[in-house]
């Protein structure tokens, strides 16, 4: 059985992009692949975070996770922190990463534009995510569009590794969605629908009520035109609301073209509304169910032990090839 692994930061809201980009093929793989998900907290740290809010966020993805489809007894979710290998695989990859190739990150120039200190964890960020792939020996890496460089980088340092120290990590795939892989911003369809954007207008968060939805939705960006056709290059906003649709409805592109033909955009958004509603509220019905229970804390515990127990054996394989000296039983 091919092993899957993937994790999303608890730095914000999750919104529809990181559902349609990520979550979905992650309950869609559970079912044939051995699956670890995580939260990945100590990524969510490399931007300053409230340690109130990273509590609360950190159950709150875990809950979605859950709510959104993944069965805990059969992927492994966990949280990143609860597993300390990551942290300490992470540690012997920067001695392997180029400071060159982690400067053309587009995800780290994106996040320390414009700022006047920027933390050496931001830069470092792709290691410490190329430990967490390889640390499990994954063979399918399910994300966005966005993380397609960050698994170029962890190809190039299992590679290293291997050519170095001899074969230890399995070199991983990423496994992108065919339409949805980069939905982007409500206000600004150049960029990223993201969690962390400050105005919240940009996204559908997960959570959002009905009426929110409905609202963020008619007030999207679009062109001065009325034809609801798919042509990301000319006409962006209509063709990442076409992708939402799409994703939402259970629809191919062409077949909303044809639904929407000659009638403008006001009746398009309408009923794109209702479709990301009757794909979220059960969700957040779902949602508000685990979070009462309090099972969050067994399932990342559990979660956490089963990670721990692959974790653990591949960091000792790897310190044992790189030269430590291994602690005598
Ligand atoms: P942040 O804004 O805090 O950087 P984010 O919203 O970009 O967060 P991440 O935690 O970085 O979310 O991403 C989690 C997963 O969701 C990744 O696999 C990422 O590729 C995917 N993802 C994030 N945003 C989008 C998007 N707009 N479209 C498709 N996939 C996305
Ligand atoms: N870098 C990713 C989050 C992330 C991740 C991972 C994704 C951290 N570790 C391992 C897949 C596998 C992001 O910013 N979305």
């Amino acid at each position: 059985m091919k092993r899957v692994l993937s994790g999303i930061q608890p730095s914000g809201q999750l919104t529809l992009g990181n559902y349609i980009g990520a979550i979905r093929n992650f309950v869609r793989l559970q079912n044939a692949h051995e699956c670890f998900f995580m939260v990945v907290d100590m990524h969510a740290i490399t931007v300053p975070q409230e340690p109130a809010a990273l509590r609360e966020q950190t159950e709150a993805v875990a809950a979605l996770y859950i709510a959104s489809g993944i069965d805990p007894d059969k992927a492994a979710v966990f949280a990143q922190s609860h597993v300390p290998g990551h942290a300490e695989l992470g540690w012997l990859f920067t001695t392997l990463a180029h400071m060159g190739e982690l400067e053309r990150m587009t995800q780290f120039k994106d996040k320390s534009a414009g700022k006047d200190s920027i933390g050496a964890g931001l830069f470092v960020y792709p290691v410490l995510m190329a430990a967490d792939i390889l640390i499990y020996n994954a063979d399918l890496v399910p994300v966005g569009e966005d993380q397609k460089q960050h698994l170029e980088m962890t190809r190039d340092l299992a590679a290293r590794f291997n050519g170095r120290f001899g074969e230890c990590f399995t070199i991983p795939e990423p496994y992108i969605p065919k339409v949805g892989a980069r939905i982007m911003s409500l206000d600004d369809a150049s960029r990223k629908m993201s969690k962390s954007n400050p105005n919240p207008a940009s996204y559908i968060a997960i959570m959002d009520e009905p009426d929110m939805v409905r609202k963020k939705l008619s007030r999207a960006v679009t062109d001065s035109g009325r034809a609801v056709k798919y042509d990301p290059a000319n006409k962006p906003e209509i063709s990442n609301l076409m992708s939402i649709y799409a994703h939402c409805a259970d629809m191919t592109l062409e077949e909303i073209e044809s639904r929407y033909e000659g009638q403008g955009y006001g009746g398009f958004k309408k009923d794109l509304a209702e479709h990301v509603v009757s794909v979220l509220e059960p969700l957040q019905a779902k949602y508000r169910d685990i979070r009462q229970s309090g099972e969050i804390h067994r399932v990342l515990a559990e979660g956490a032990e089963r990670a721990e127990a692959v974790a653990s054996q591949t960091l000792r394989d790897a310190k044992e090839r790189m030269g430590f000296l291994l602690p005598k039983p």
